[in-house]
């Protein structure tokens, strides 16, 4: 089986390569490297010292057959040549700008993340009709397309059952989006998007409504120093656990948003790797509709993340004036059926996944920029 990974040399789409190479694939990763060269822009390259693309990939044919080819997804002229050169049997779409808060720094940035995300989906389904190609498409979106609430109960994975109040009818429908940002905003767009070419052109596509993903390494990208995964610690691209826990490394308070009340869906990155796989092998029937995962292990809430860190490390918690707009507090339960009726066992933070975070984050903390910290983005 042929997969062709868009954004593998990302945080997620890394160890998902490397996992999809492992069990069998041969893995093309396609990237044009933005996420590295937006790091270097911000003043945050990856806390950890991730190797070129080359060293990179050298290193990952000792685990699997691996190629990378450099180029923008939203470039219909190189992606079209990729596709008809591979013929891929999955393509697995992470590539996009993938920031909420960057996504909401200034005009440049919205019209960056909507340009390049929205876009680059688009290019990928229309050039996929041009070429004749019908690959199972695994497109990577995230929780945030629902807002964060339970107030029509758990969160249900893509559609809803509802009765309509005019006409007494039950039906399913779609689940009412409700992004935060910009960023979320180009995922409920991308959802969009695919359920039209799903229906139009008998695509075979799954959208995983990802949760917060933390920790670095997945089992085979510690095995050798240069597969090592990114880690992200800044104020725009690090997410919450990974900034807590390299916050207390480095003796700095803990940056708490507002009262802490936010609760979230959590899953850890060796879990990532492992739910894609099983996604790609259950593709939906050509022309259903976009078959969606939550691609969750657990939800937790900020607050109480960062009072177990501090009780952890002895660091100090510091309640700031919430940079985002979004609720203070909000109660979450999410349903992850689909994935666990294929087999995924959640790792969750009781596992020893903290400590192995902590050892990471401990061996590269001189490396840590605390100008970098605190976010810019303000909305
Ligand atoms: P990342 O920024 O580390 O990786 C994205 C990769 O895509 C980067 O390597 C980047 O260079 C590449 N890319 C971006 N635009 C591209 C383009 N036009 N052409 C080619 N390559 C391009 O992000 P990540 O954390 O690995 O996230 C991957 C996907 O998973 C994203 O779509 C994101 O929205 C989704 N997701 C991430 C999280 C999380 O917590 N990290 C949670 C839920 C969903
Ligand atoms: N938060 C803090 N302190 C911090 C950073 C964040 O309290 O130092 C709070 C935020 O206010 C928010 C929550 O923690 O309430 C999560 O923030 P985050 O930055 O960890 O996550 P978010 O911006 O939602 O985005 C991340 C990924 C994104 C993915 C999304 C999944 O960057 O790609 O889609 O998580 S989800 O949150 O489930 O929508």
């Amino acid at each position: 089986m042929k997969a062709l990974v868009l954004g593998g040399d990302g945080f997620c789409g890394w160890p998902t390569s490397l996992h999809l190479a492992a069990e069998g694939y041969a893995v093309t990763i396609a990237d044009n490297l933005s996420r590295r060269a937006i790091a270097d822009d911000l003043g945050a390259p990856s806390l950890t010292p991730i190797r070129s693309i080359e060293d990179r990939v050298t290193a990952a044919r000792n685990v699997g057959d691996v190629q990378f080819s450099h180029l923008d997804v939203t470039d219909p002229v190189a992606l079209k040549a990729l596709l008809g050169t591979l013929e891929p049997d999955v393509i697995v779409h992470f590539a996009e700008q993938r920031s909420a808060p960057y996504s909401m720094l200034g005009d440049a940035q919205r019209r960056y993340t909507v340009a390049n995300n929205v876009n680059g989906t688009n290019t990928l389904f229309s050039a996929l009709v041009e070429l004749g190609q019908r690959p199972h498409v695994v497109h990577l979106g995230t929780m945030g397309v629902y807002g964060y609430s339970d107030d029509l109960g758990e969160l249900q994975e893509g559609y809803l059952d509802v009765r309509v109040a005019q006409t007494g009818r039950d039906v399913t429908i779609g689940y009412p989006a409700n992004p935060g940002s910009i960023y979320h905003l180009t995922k409920c767009l991308d959802h969009t998007l695919m359920q039209f070419y799903a229906k139009n052109w008998q695509f075979q596509i799954t959208d995983l409504h990802q949760g917060i993903v933390w920790g670095t390494d997945s089992e085979i990208t510690s095995s050798d120093e240069a597969l090592i995964n990114r880690f992200d610690y800044d104020g725009e691209y690090g997410t919450v656990l990974n900034r807590l826990v390299s916050q207390a490394a480095v003796g700095h308070p803990l940056t708490v948003y507002g009262t802490g009340g936010q609760s979230r869906a959590f899953i850890h990155i060796s879990d990532t790797a492992r739910c894609v796989h099983l996604a790609t092998g259950a593709p939906p029937d050509p022309g259903a509709q976009v078959q969606v995962f939550n691609q969750v292990a657990e939800v937790r809430n900020v607050g109480a993340l960062a009072r177990m860190i501090a009780e952890r490390t002895g660091a100090e918690v510091s309640y700031l004036d919430n940079p985002r707009k979004e609720a203070a507090a909000n109660q979450l339960r999410v349903s992850n059926a689909g994935l666990r009726s294929l087999g995924f066992e959640p790792r969750t933070l009781e596992d020893s996944l903290m400590d192995e975070i902590s050892a990471t984050v401990g061996r590269y903390k001189d490396r840590l920029n605390r100008d970098v910290i605190f976010s810019k983005a303000r909305w």
